[in-house]
């Protein structure tokens, strides 16, 4: 509390996660992302480790407890929780069952998400006074970890390049993207090709923030061959019409790797083929998905064998995993720090999603435009390392004004810092808590 006797900003963030937590698990939302969320949940356990180390624990087990014996760790596991739960795709259109891997005591989706989560454990041990307290659950985790990791290697590298696909725009996290517009316009759907399905997500949001139906037409056409083929990745990949090697999640990849050497050195385990993993993903993305003309990176579609050269924040991510060297590291800061996406000094707020002069860009609409908090906590933390400190506490200073002004909302918009998409969403409220935990001098800084 305040002077005043009113809730800090803190606890007000502290308060959103209360209202999303389950007793297990915390809704990304209340209402839109009624169960449990891969990425999500590595990002609320991180905020948690600053003042609940048991409820970080709780949050990781709860998901790990859903993953498949393949090593698979699904994006969504459908656990109970009290509350409206209506989600299109739910449990029953997902038909995981099918896949001998999948759990049986749990209902999850078949597809995955960047995977954060070895950075998530490897910080809810580094929040922690005492780390013997958090040894036990690092060494419950670590072998779930090792499996996820080898699980995308063995199934989403088949030529060995240190690079994973994804093969679903869900996977990476940036649903609607412009990144995968050709190639989802390159499937051309029959209307007897496309399941029966009622979307629900325009019920509780307006539908011009969020994506299309001739989206959601081919997310859906995907989840149902995924289906079909029960899960089986040999299968699906051959002739899978989305495969694309992503930059965010590969970086992601990256670090986790190294953050998983981490947590092997403390266990007292062999992690050098973490750092083996981490090195090599690094220099395929390097090599692979780098433009130099364009100063940025891009993702890799693998059915069309080209770069995907759409201008996404998403490009500027490596800097998280430290993979550009000095050099490229500056020519990305000057694209960034340009009009294209936010200059420092302009009005508005860093950093839209996509670049604000393209054609395709809408700052109100989910993944086109409005400002994200994990992206822009992920390149908060890359620009420092470089040593670009003042763009970087810009970054720092909007994780925490834009909810301060706005509300704990999904994204904003850019111009305005206006909130859309779902509210009391709790990656807002955990990288909030994170970022004022580690700078708390940030908000006297702030109006
Ligand atoms: C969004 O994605 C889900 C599908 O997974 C949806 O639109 O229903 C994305 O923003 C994703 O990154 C996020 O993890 C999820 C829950 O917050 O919502």
């Amino acid at each position: 509390m305040n002077r005043r006797g009113e809730p800090t900003l803190v606890e007000q963030a502290q308060a959103v996660l209360q209202r999303n937590w389950t007793g297990r698990f915390t809704k990304p939302s209340p209402r839109l992302y009624p169960y449990q969320w891969s990425w999500d949940s590595a990002y609320i356990a991180i905020g948690y480790a600053h003042y609940d180390l048991e409820r970080a624990q709780k949050e990781l087990r709860t998901l790990f407890a859903g993953q498949w014996r393949n090593g698979l760790l699904p994006h969504i596991i459908f656990n109970f929780s009290r509350g409206p739960r209506v989600y299109f795709p739910g449990p029953d259109f997902w038909q995981t069952r099918r896949s001998p891997h999948a759990p049986k005591r749990r209902r999850t989706s078949g597809i995955v998400q960047p995977p954060i989560h070895a950075t998530a454990v490897l910080r809810v041990y580094q929040s922690a006074n005492d780390g013997e307290q958090v040894r036990p659950f690092l060494a419950e985790i670590f072998p779930k970890l090792k499996a996820w990791h080898e699980y995308l290697y063995r199934e989403r590298d088949p030529y060995q390049e240190g690079l994973v696909y994804i093969r679903h725009p869900w996977e990476s996290g940036q649903d609607n993207s412009p990144i995968w517009d050709n190639a989802l316009a390159r499937m051309e759907l029959k209307s007897e090709q496309i399941p029966a399905y009622r979307r629900v997500d325009t019920q509780t949001v307006d539908a011009a923030e969020r994506p299309t139906d001739s989206e959601y037409d081919r997310y859906i056409y995907l989840v149902r061959m995924f289906s079909e083929r029960n899960y089986d990745e040999a299968a699906i990949w051959p002739d899978c019409p989305f495969l694309v090697q992503d930059v965010v999640f590969n970086t992601l990849l990256c670090q986790a790797n190294r953050d998983l050497a981490e947590i092997a050195h403390i266990l007292g385990e062999d992690g050098r083929l973490f750092i083996e993993w981490a090195d090599q993903t690094g220099y395929a993305i390097n090599q692979k998905l780098w433009s130099k003309t364009d100063r940025i990176y891009y993702d890799y579609d693998l059915n069309s064998k080209e770069l995907i050269t759409e201008p996404a924040v998403a490009g500027f991510i490596p800097l998280f995993a430290h993979i550009p060297d000095q050099t490229r590291a500056q020519n990305m800061y000057g694209h960034l720090n340009s009009d294209s996406f936010w200059k420092m000094g302009d009005s508005g707020y860093p950093v839209p999603s996509y670049d604000k002069h393209a054609p395709k860009y809408l700052p109100n609409r989910y993944w086109r435009g409005p400002v994200w908090m994990n992206m822009d906590w992920l390149l908060a933390q890359g620009l420092e390392h470089y040593g670009y400190q003042a763009y970087a506490d810009a970054l720092w200073h909007t994780i925490v004004e834009l909810p301060k002004h706005h509300g704990f909302f999904e994204y904003f918009d850019p111009r305005t810092g206006t909130g859309y998409g779902a509210y009391d969403f709790s990656w807002t409220a955990a990288l909030l808590i994170d970022t004022l935990e580690r700078k708390p001098h940030i908000l006297a800084e702030i109006a």
